[in-house]
């Protein structure tokens, strides 16, 4: 089955872009807060690549954006970090994470657009996180905080829920 479903363990999240800031603390030298015009700024990165939901569908898109990398490098990441916890609209406490150096090696990018067009309210406005080859509940939608911290034990709403937390799509989708 190929379409795009929304998902939301809390519903669309609707985030004003006029108002809309992006924190990126924690472990990092320089805590940054970001609008949505200087994430239009930086260097607009297009990868094609596929969502997988564990529910059993999945989509293939154009999806183009900054890449985190070049964020964290204007933050200043600290030797200690290892994992980033993405804080969203709807799990302020942390939605889900991803280990940093995943994150480098892969280029993975925060996705303002899909298939060329800024992405909607229900699709995640402002971003998508374009989790590479990670089951689709590791692409955090309605990001408001990134944050690195050195917590490896850290567990988002579905990887505290049994969800695998590698979350890699030729893998297992449930915890050992
Ligand atoms: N903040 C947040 N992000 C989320 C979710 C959610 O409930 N909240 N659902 C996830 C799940 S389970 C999937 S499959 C994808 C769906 O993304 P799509 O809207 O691009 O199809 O979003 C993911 N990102
Ligand atoms: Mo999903």
């Amino acid at each position: 089955m190929s379409k795009q479903l929304n998902n939301a363990l809390a519903g669309t999240q609707i985030i004003d872009p006029a108002t809309y800031t992006l924190t990126v603390d924690g472990l990092v030298d320089h805590p940054l807060t970001l609008t949505y015009a200087q994430l239009q700024a930086y260097p607009q990165v297009s990868q094609l690549m596929d969502l997988d939901c564990v529910e059993g569908w999945n989509f293939t898109a154009k999806w183009t954006g900054p890449m985190l990398s070049a964020i964290f490098a204007d933050a200043g990441v600290k030797p200690d970090a290892k994992i980033v916890i993405f804080h969203t609209a709807d799990v302020p406490e942390g939605y889900s994470s991803l280990d940093l150096n995943y994150i480098n090696d892969n280029k993975i990018i925060i996705a303002l657009k899909d298939n060329d067009l800024t992405l909607p309210a229900d699709r995640g406005f402002p971003f998508q996180v374009v989790a590479m080859s990670k089951f689709g509940y590791k692409w955090s939608k309605w990001v408001t905080r990134i944050e690195l911290s050195s917590d490896t034990s850290f567990l988002g709403y579905w990887e505290g829920n049994g969800y695998n937390n590698n979350a890699d799509i030729n893998g297992p989708a449930f915890s050992p």
